[in-house]
């Protein structure tokens, strides 16, 4: 089986990565660098025409999308290894999590985000896709996405009452999602006022495949 990852360090391509360490399966991997225009060269735009990472190439076949990636290897590699549901509702409502969470939660996540000083962006690679000049960013548009975020992390919150992972076992659909919602919380949303959230969080991160990705 042949299997290339293309990734970028503190990228969304992190979710993939981190999909790909709960798997334990193996691949080859090309690291870029998106501050020097690597996810902009010919070669790579003849991968993903969008110019972003995570990719997989898997038998030949590009697979860009993060949440089309986690699905695809949910599907392909994790069934068998009780990470990823068979086909049916609980496969249905692990795909909702993930859809949800790059369509509807990333959304004001990335306005947020664009909006903040490159000093308060933390450690994730600039995207130039979605940079904005100093004279563009506004108070305003960081206070509404602030407050999308948290009238989206409260459906988290309450889609997590009462179980201890997103479709009650574990499953990729958290792997995908501690990622994103981590990045939230370096975007200094305080998730602590989602208990819910804070509490699958600490134990996605307990998880010793991520837990190991987080050591560096
Ligand atoms: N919706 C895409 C977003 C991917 C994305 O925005 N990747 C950024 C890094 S976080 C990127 O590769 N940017 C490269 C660039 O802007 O040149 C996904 O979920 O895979």
């Amino acid at each position: 089986m042949s299997l290339t990852f293309y990734f970028a360090p503190m990228s969304t391509a992190s979710i993939t990565e981190a999909v790909l360490a709960e798997l334990g399966i193996p691949f080859d991997l090309v690291k870029l660098n998106i501050s020097v225009g690597e996810t902009k060269k010919p070669e790579f735009l003849k991968i993903n025409p969008n110019g972003r990472v995570p990719v997989i190439v898997h038998e030949g076949v590009a697979i860009w999308e993060s949440s089309a990636i986690t699905m695809y290897l949910g599907e392909v590699f994790g069934v068998d290894k009780k990470l990823y549901p068979a086909p049916g509702p609980k496969r249905g409502e692990a795909m909702k999590w993930i859809a949800w969470s790059n369509v509807t939660l990333a959304e004001p996540a990335s306005r947020l985000f664009a909006s903040l000083p490159l000093e308060e962006q933390g450690d994730a690679e600039t995207n130039s896709q979605e940079a904005l000049a100093p004279e563009m960013k506004s108070s305003v548009i960081m206070e509404k996405a602030k407050a999308d975020l948290v009238d989206y992390l409260r459906i988290l919150n309450e889609g997590l009452e009462g179980r201890s992972f997103l479709i009650g076992e574990y499953s990729l659909a958290d792997t995908h999602l501690q990622g994103i919602v981590g990045w939230i919380g370096s975007l200094g949303i305080d998730l602590k006022s989602f208990p819910n959230v804070t509490e699958w969080l600490k134990h996605c991160y307990e998880r010793p495949a991520i837990a190991k990705l987080m050591e560096g």
